[in-house]
């Protein structure tokens, strides 16, 4: 009975250990421009590419920033499963450009990053009016902090794992066939 009871709280544990990738943020592994790529001419569009797929919400937002600080990308941002996309104007001078993303991960907190890239032969394109691309009617102001958020924080389940298991352990130490030894302990 015991062993049962411990064996039971170790995979409590390893539930846990299982559960927690899938809360993670999520994680960009791909984009077009590539990170630190040198590049003749920008994409028509920049696209990233995450790991899971990415909730559509005002949050979600691409500027390309350019060598004299001028912004690249246009409006709206798109966004089809796991890959977010926003168009890309011809850019100009040549030199270190930005791809700075804020989007609303799988699991609702805001992720955001940066993506340098280098264009090594100046185009002729003109800087975009605006800020950054962002999602189709969004106000600017609509982005919430970093810290804010709707999905359940982390340390929630991990402090219902640790309950769990406390209760797991006292029991099985409890249900002992020698109830001297455990009572002593208290
Ligand atoms: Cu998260």
């Amino acid at each position: 009975m015991r062993k049962a009871l411990l064996a039971l709280a170790i995979s409590g544990v390893a539930l846990l250990g299982t559960a927690t990738p899938a809360l993670a943020h999520n994680v960009l592994i791909n984009s077009d421009p590539a990170n630190g790529a040198s590049l003749a001419k920008g994409p028509a569009k920049v696209t990233l590419t995450f790991d899971q797929y990415v909730q559509n919400a005002d949050v979600n937002q691409i500027a390309v920033t350019g060598p004299d600080g001028s912004q690249w990308a246009e409006g709206p941002v798109t966004v089809e499963n796991n890959v977010i996309s926003a168009p890309l104007r011809p850019l100009g001078p040549a030199g270190k450009y930005t791809v700075g993303y804020r989007i609303l991960s799988a699991d609702g907190h805001p992720v955001s990053g940066e993506i340098p890239f280098t264009l090594t032969t100046a185009g002729t394109g003109t800087p975009a009016k605006g800020d950054a691309a962002k999602a189709a009617g969004a106000p600017a102001q609509s982005a919430p902090a970093e810290s804010s958020s709707s999905g359940v924080p982390i340390w929630v389940w991990i402090a219902g794992a640790v309950v769990l298991l406390a209760i797991g352990l006292t029991v099985a130490l409890r249900s002992g066939r020698d109830p001297g030894p455990d009572k002593a302990d208290q």
